[in-house]
């Protein structure tokens, strides 16, 4: 298979690529076609870093279903490090938060926090950045942030990993079908983002860029000073959002949709 090269500006000192909200499923062979040129495609142009902000997976159950589509994916997933350039990194999304070390050790990628700081360009004032599923900026759905700080505990981790697999199909089946079942009920405003909540996280945080997914809105939105990337679902295209250092430190952004062949 030929793959198409991505050739990286030289000069630039460092490259970031950031996606998310992939979700991955066996139902949907485009999307996992996509994503595995994609890995490729990773691997080949070598960025330094390649950050995947949550919900890779439409659902997970656990490290421990060991199926032959989890291990295609770990697989080219393993791959992208092995050009000797690329770190890549996760964040857990709300589909997929029982994701853990298990994955990442297969995976050769690093697991992050649900809020993670990033800082990149001059040294003496580096820009901040920081990186988040989304999930928890959408405050106004109450019902959704009660379950995720419940969902989140050790308790109810260790207690929904405890069950068998089959069982843990079954409720992830029935926790898809009252999601959806609910954000029928639910309008556009209240699945958003609360715009309250997102400026807290840049004064808590003390950064400068903002970059999630989630919400499926991508664009990207001015708060004063502050820049906040929204990136996109993987519905009919693959989207990346490329980060570049130039050499005088300056920020180059640029944000990719690619179609997904037929
Ligand atoms: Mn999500």
């Amino acid at each position: 298979m030929s793959v198409p090269i991505t050739t990286l500006k030289k000069n630039t000192k460092q490259t970031f690529v950031f996606t998310s909200d992939i979700h991955l499923s066996r139902k949907t062979p485009a999307i996992t076609q996509a994503f595995l040129l994609f890995c490729e495609q990773i691997h080949h142009s070598a960025p330094d870093r390649l950050y995947i902000l949550g919900d890779l997976f439409d659902v997970w159950i656990g490290d421990d279903e060991k199926s032959r589509y989890n291990q295609q994916i770990i697989t080219a997933i393993k791959n992208i490090s092995s050009n000797d350039k690329t770190a890549v990194f996760l964040q857990v999304g709300n589909r997929d938060f029982l994701l853990s070390n298990n994955f990442a050790q297969q995976a050769n990628l690093t697991l992050l926090a649900d809020e993670e700081v990033i800082s990149l360009g001059d040294c003496s004032t580096p820009q901040r950045i920081l990186l988040c599923h989304g999930d928890q900026l959408c405050s106004d759905d109450v019902d959704y942030q009660k379950f995720r700080l419940h969902s989140r505990t050790s308790e109810w981790r260790q207690n929904a990993l405890a069950r068998p697999l089959w069982q843990r199909k079954i409720i992830g089946r029935l926790l898809r079908y009252r999601s959806k079942r609910a954000q029928r009920k639910k309008t556009l405003d209240i699945m958003d983002i609360n715009e309250q909540t997102v400026l807290k996280i840049f004064a808590q945080y003390q950064v400068d860029y903002l970059i999630h997914g989630h919400t499926h809105r991508p664009q990207q939105h001015q708060h004063g000073d502050k820049t906040r990337w929204v990136l996109d679902a993987w519905h009919t295209a693959e989207n990346s959002l490329w980060l570049t250092e130039l050499p005088d430190s300056s920020l180059h952004w640029e944000m990719k949709w690619k179609k997904f062949t037929p």
